[in-house]
């Protein structure tokens, strides 16, 4: 067990013992002991077999240091297991709620028999629990409050903290353990769901015990929830949980097969393996017939056995992607590289953080062909927009950092707000002197559904609008704000981007994924054409494309639905085309 381990158990025990009535001096000592035990420089654990040096730390008595001795050898102590044994089950996880301390837990779980998070939830809804002697209805909402918003909160963590942590964890797992290969991020980070509940990551060892014992002892493990031979299940400084499962090569293709899911898709495939008289599982496929097992090194194997081409993670959400492969009708899915461009891009004229020149630099760096500046105007909806006289020494300003870059086509550029009434910020007049326009509602989110929707489409209507960022404002929960969408009738506002050759935006910064997956899903198939813009505001917001593409993989979107796939001649073509011939898939193709 880890310091952090240690420290959480005397804390446990000090509030426990205080629970019974114990003298204040003898809680203490535990709370010290879980003090000096989180604050420890190096790890307690190195020095437990020796008693002296346990002791000679300041505050560290020899019935302490005999625990700590114990809880590194075991992961257990009796002491505590008894001790909790006095209590009713789950006490120490009510008293975690925030306002709910020690003697209102033990009245909860005593009188009503509550137990867990969920039941404490439930009780309270009923009613039951604000009856409790100095509870009352206001705080109990209160505590339900917190449950709720600690649920939403603690639960997910959005892609873009993820997929970084994932690689980081399975890059750090290389280096310490040359045994484990194939290390592979698998779940819902590989499928690119806009959030994730925890990581997952696989690799394959001739040794898998090994491999799970390193891994749990990874620099950055803050505590272990569990290690076995195969498995280990972590929980990282910055409090995501990460699963790895190691196998040998030659189930490598099954296990990252379950692995990855989604949960549902893995359900479909074993229907049909079972109806083709097979079973499969994390090892393989099994022969119903003969019992025989069949492993599989690589995912594409599983799949071809089952009578099926490779399906894409990012695919398999249940969304009819079996059909589709056993139809040859998957969508032949756009891939990092296909991105040409980048058309919504901030600078320190607006709010971003550096001179265009910087961020000119850095997307030529990404190789990128063409990039827009798009600063804010001078709308309600933002601070430092651009007034119409700065535009215009933005545009120079643009073609000099062109000519002074090279090697990379720079667009004039605005991302000019839809004003509550539908009218934009600038005139039509100072729009044509632009390139690309991003229209975008960054104020009056409260609107009624028809009156957005009538909003936003007005400015599909405007001939120079070239496409519309994040169309729906939400912010994907990050830890410490997220926001709901703006009320649109969807549906209305897909038919009028198509109609009018508008191109929606899928805002790849991973707290707007902007159009979101279902949503990309549902303007494709409304004839919509789409942006893969990262709206940065410093140059490593340029790197957010991944997250974009990822987006456009899960709404089923093909090289061709996205405009800046284009190089920057076709993709200058396609801007030349009036408005009403930008429309349509034709269009695209051309
Ligand atoms: P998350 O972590 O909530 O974002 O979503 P996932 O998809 O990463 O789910 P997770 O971490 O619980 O499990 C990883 C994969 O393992 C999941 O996508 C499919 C597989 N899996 C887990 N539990 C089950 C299960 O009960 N049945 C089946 N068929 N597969 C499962
Ligand atoms: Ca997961
Ligand atoms: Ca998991
Ligand atoms: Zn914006």
């Amino acid at each position: 067990m880890d310091n952090s381990g240690i420290a959480r158990v005397f804390s446990d025990i000090a509030t426990l013992l205080q629970l019974k009535g114990e003298p204040v001096f003898k809680t203490r000592a535990y709370q010290r002991a879980a003090d000096i035990a989180s604050e420890y420089p190096g790890e307690l654990s190195a020095i437990a077999d020796d008693l002296d040096e346990l002791k000679a730390i300041p505050g560290i008595g020899d019935a302490i240091a005999k625990k700590i001795q114990e809880l590194s050898g075991t992961d257990r102590l009796e002491y505590y297991e008894d001790l909790k044994g006095e209590f009713p089950a789950g006490l120490l996880s009510l008293m975690e709620v925030p306002g709910i301390g020690p003697k209102t837990a033990l009245r909860a779980s005593e009188q009503l028999d509550i137990h867990t998070i969920e039941g404490l939830e439930a009780a309270i809804e009923a009613g039951e629990f604000e009856k409790l002697p100095r509870v009352g209805h206001k705080n109990a909402q209160s505590i339900l409050r917190h449950i709720r918003s600690q649920r939403r909160q603690g639960d997910r963590i959005m892609l873009g903290l993820a997929l970084p942590a994932a690689e980081t964890i399975a890059a750090r797992l290389a280096e310490t353990c040359p045994d484990a290969s194939n290390i592979t991020v698998a779940g819902s980070c590989r499928r690119m769901r806009e959030s994730v509940g925890d990581i997952d990551l696989l690799c394959t060892s001739d040794d898998p015990p090994a491999v799970a014992k390193a891994f749990a002892a990874l620099d950055g493990v803050v505590d272990v929830l569990g290690q076995g031979d195969t498995r280990a299940s972590v929980v990282l400084q910055s409090g995501l949980q990460v699963d790895l499962r190691v196998t040998e090569a030659r189930h490598f293709g099954a296990l990252l097969l379950y692995f990855t899911g989604s949960k549902q898709h893995g359900i479909n495939l074993r229907a049909r393996a079972r109806s083709m008289g097979l079973t499969l599982n994390e090892y393989g496929l099994t022969s119903d017939l003969t019992g025989e097992l069949e492993t599989f090194d690589a995912e594409e194997g599983v799949y071809e056995r089952l009578g099926l081409p490779f399906i894409p993670p990012e695919l398999r959400e249940d969304h009819g992607e079996i059909e589709a492969a056993e139809n040859e009708s998957l969508p032949n899915l756009l891939i990092d590289s296909d991105v040409k461009g980048d058309l919504h891009v901030h600078s320190d004229w607006s709010d971003g953080r550096v001179p265009i020149e910087e961020m000119v630099a850095a997307a030529r760096e990404l190789g990128r062909d063409y990039v827009a500046i798009t600063d804010h105007s001078s709308g309600r909806g933002v601070a430092n927009g651009l007034s119409v006289e700065r535009l215009r020494a933005h545009n120079a300003e643009i073609e000099h950092v062109e000519a002074e870059v090279g090697g990379i086509r720079v667009f004039k550029g605005s991302e000019v707000d839809i004003r509550a009434d539908g009218t934009l910020d600038y005139t039509d007049e100072v729009l044509s002197e632009l390139d690309i326009v991003i229209a975008s509602v960054h104020s009056a989110m409260g609107q009624e559904r028809s009156v957005m929707t009538e909003r936003v489409v007005a400015a599909m209507r405007n001939p120079h609008v070239t496409a519309i960022g994040h169309l729906t404002t939400r912010l994907v929960f990050d830890g410490a704000r997220s926001r709901e969408p703006v009320d649109l009738d969807l549906d209305a506002v897909f038919r009028a981007a198509a109609d009018t050759g508008t191109l929606l935006e899928i805002n790849a910064s991973p707290k707007r994924l902007d159009l979101r997956d279902a949503h990309v899903m549902q303007a494709r198939k409304a004839g919509v054409l789409f942006l893969i813009n990262t709206d940065a505001h410093r140059p490593s917001g340029l790197s957010f494309m991944q997250y974009g593409v990822g987006t456009a993989r899960r709404g089923w979107c093909e090289a061709r639905d996205v405009i800046n796939t284009l190089d920057a001649k076709a993709f200058e073509k396609f801007l030349a085309l009036p408005k009403e011939r930008r429309a349509g898939k034709t269009a695209v193709r051309t």
